[in-house]
């Protein structure tokens, strides 16, 4: 029988087409996500339920250098776009509100006074820090000086992809602005959500996680485990074809209907540590090397330097 918080909760869902079945089949993707066993699935939605029916958490969505691929991923998953949507309250993130100029300037600081010491900052994008931050800037305010000013406000800290959690594409050589991801360029520690674009449902995972003041735990990289403590390659669909990189099937052969691995042509799986192999992408879609290509080491620090050329064995 449906408490009324549980009735409230699903009308939410479905009024952004989300379906009860839905909503428990990302709780069961979720659970796998987080390294719980299947018997879990219930106590994860329960937790999400309870956490959409408490007063939601404010949350500060700060942009920094980065291309918004981390918001596009999360805002084109319908479902587990809609779900965290109901578990957070966001005050402020400049893709998706209605205000621009003076007036989200404004949102901005009412937002971050209004829930000082209490609101989540989730950083999108890398800082540039030489000449004082020039090299990038939001309403003449430059990201280094907006971070320095927002982020100490803030109860927690989550960097979101990999430039806000390493630098990323920004900081790619030869950087003349000094990008740095969040927690290099302020010197803290927050929870990185490595990947480019990171996968919401580790979002997701780290926000239940949060509401229920479970503790998360990290790598020494600011990962956290239950999502990044694997390689691509320990649990990818075509490591029954990876032989120390030679290919151990023949182009046209039986074998390489159902399959090949993809190290010849660059695959960075075994350097790259992601869940992308279970969690996958486009609610449970696919993923990079199911779909054919080349895991090119989205979620590792520098990958621009170190993994490149993408084509190329390692
Ligand atoms: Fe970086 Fe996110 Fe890559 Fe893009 O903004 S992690 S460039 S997908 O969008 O920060
Ligand atoms: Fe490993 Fe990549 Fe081959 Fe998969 S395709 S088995 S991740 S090298
Ligand atoms: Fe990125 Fe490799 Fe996953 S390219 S999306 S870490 S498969």
């Amino acid at each position: 029988m449906k408490t009324d918080q549980q009735h409230d909760f699903y009308e939410k869902l479905e009024a952004k087409g989300v379906s009860r079945r839905d909503f428990i089949k990302y709780c069961t993707v979720l659970t796998a996500t987080m390294g719980l066993p299947y018997s879990c699935v219930s106590k994860v939605a329960e937790q999400i339920e309870q956490a959409a029916s408490k007063p939601r958490p404010a949350v500060v969505w700060l942009h920094f250098g980065e291309c918004t691929g981390c918001s596009e991923a999360f805002l084109r998953t319908p479902d587990v776009g809609a779900i965290i949507l109901e578990t957070i309250s966001v005050e402020y993130h400049e893709t998706i509100m209605a205000a621009s100029g003076h007036q989200a300037e404004k949102n901005l600081h009412d937002a971050v006074e209004k829930y000082k010491g209490q609101f989540v900052c989730i950083v999108e994008g890398a800082i540039a820090t030489n000449y004082n931050g020039a090299y990038g800037k939001v309403g003449n305010r430059t990201f280094l000086a907006i971070a320095q000013d927002i982020v100490p406000k803030a109860a927690a800290v989550i960097s979101i992809g990999t430039c806000a959690a390493y630098g990323g594409v920004a900081s790619a050589k030869p950087n003349p602005g000094g990008y740095k991801g969040v927690g290099d360029a302020l010197g803290i520690k927050p929870i990185n959500i490595p990947g480019c674009p990171p996968n919401p449902l580790n979002l997701l995972g780290v926000i239940v996680k949060y509401l229920s003041k479970e503790p998360i735990e990290l790598d020494s990289i600011g990962r956290p485990m239950f999502a990044y403590g694997e390689s691509v390659h320990d649990n990818c669909p075509r490591l029954k074809f990876y032989d120390e990189g030679k290919f151990v099937t023949e182009f046209g052969s039986k074998e390489a209907e159902l399959g090949y691995c993809l190290y010849q042509l660059g695959c960075k799986g075994p350097q790259t540590y992601n869940n992308c192999p279970t969690a996958k992408f486009n609610d449970g879609t696919s993923f990079p090397i199911q779909a054919g290509h080349p895991c090119i080491g989205c979620s590792e620090p520098d990958f621009w330097d170190t993994m490149t050329p993408f084509y190329e064995e390692s």
